[in-house]
């Protein structure tokens, strides 16, 4: 039976690490600190990724009001929580394991603000939207940490968040075709996961240790994202003595020009000076800027 056979295996032709590096700490928001891997200046798109942040607010830090357009954003939480507003009065507040994945389509104006004691931690991915798509209506999907598909087989658990693995479906639309597995390979454990060949990929490490690609390569430990090569698919091994846990994300490239300015990604300057004409007059999508802020916000004023 292919698949269960280690050394047949299920991929034809595992991809490679291209690029390896370690995300530093850096200040963004109001007081928060980012762990920026894509999106920061030696990697400014991976497409269609135009951003992954590995974030740690603490109580009076956080991402207070600020807008989005042409985008998506996926916040997954990893420790405490977080508490989101928009101004369309859309709230909730995520917590440990939790996801939100968030469409900015035309325009949204939100916060994103602590809600716990403590540090929180998560993971923010930013996805870039074709032309076709930059312009529809923002819309939010969420999903509690219990109702994320997890599939566990041979020492490897997999949260299934978007895409599919171990025969396991995550219901989340994305409307870039993407894949996004939360790994865990117990101590001697090894993995071999289809990703599309068309796809862009990678891999960023959260815990413990493991080999990507190759039985050769160096170990990748925590806070350090693998660019993958091409291939059919991810191979990994946890060759140490404590649990690895690892993201993969995988994305169809979009081929197109990109012009981003701050929280705008569009195609074209001239849609991206539309853009900011449109947030400053809110209109076109940000017609409820005008009057709007975050309770978060007001509360700090009294
Ligand atoms: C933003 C600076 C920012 N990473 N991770 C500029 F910090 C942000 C922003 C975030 C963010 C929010 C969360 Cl909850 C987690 C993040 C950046 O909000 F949008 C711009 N433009
Ligand atoms: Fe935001």
């Amino acid at each position: 039976m292919p698949g269960n056979d280690q050394s047949c295996g299920v991929l034809k032709e595992p991809r490679l690490v291209e690029r390896k590096f370690l995300a530093r700490p850096q200040h963004e928001g109001a007081g928060a600190i980012v762990r920026r891997s894509i999106g920061r200046f030696e990697l400014k798109y991976f497409d269609p990724f135009l951003v992954l942040d590995e974030f740690s607010v603490t109580a009076p830090a956080g991402f207070p009001d600020h807008p989005h357009r042409g985008f998506e954003t996926v916040t997954y939480m990893l420790q405490g929580s977080v508490t989101h507003e928009d101004f369309e009065g859309h709230k909730g507040t995520i917590g440990a394991g939790d996801l939100q994945w968030m469409t900015a389509g035309r325009g949204i104006v939100h916060s994103e603000m602590p809600a716990a004691q403590g540090t929180q931690k998560g993971l923010q991915l930013w996805i870039n939207l074709s032309s076709k798509h930059k312009m529809i209506e923002p819309k939010y999907q969420e999903m509690l940490s219990k109702n994320i598909a997890e599939a566990v087989e041979d020492g490897i658990k997999v949260r299934v968040i978007a895409g599919e693995a171990l025969g396991t479906k995550s219901p989340i639309y994305t409307r870039t075709p993407t894949m996004y597995l939360d790994f865990t390979l117990k101590p001697g454990n090894h993995l071999q996961q289809p990703v599309p060949t068309s796809w862009n990929a990678f891999v960023y490490v959260l815990e413990g240790e493991g080999i990507f690609g190759n039985l050769k390569s160096s170990a990748a430990s925590a806070h350090h994202i693998l660019l993958l090569g091409t291939g059919d698919g991810l191979e990994a091994w946890n060759k140490s003595s404590k649990p690895l846990r690892f993201i993969l994300v995988g994305g169809e490239p979009l081929g197109e020009p990109l012009v981003q300015f701050g929280p705008f990604v569009m195609n074209t300057q001239e849609e991206i000076d539309q853009t900011v004409d449109d947030f400053e007059n809110c209109v076109n999508g940000f017609e409820k800027a005008r009057h709007w802020r975050s309770e978060s916000a007001l509360s700090l004023d009294m």
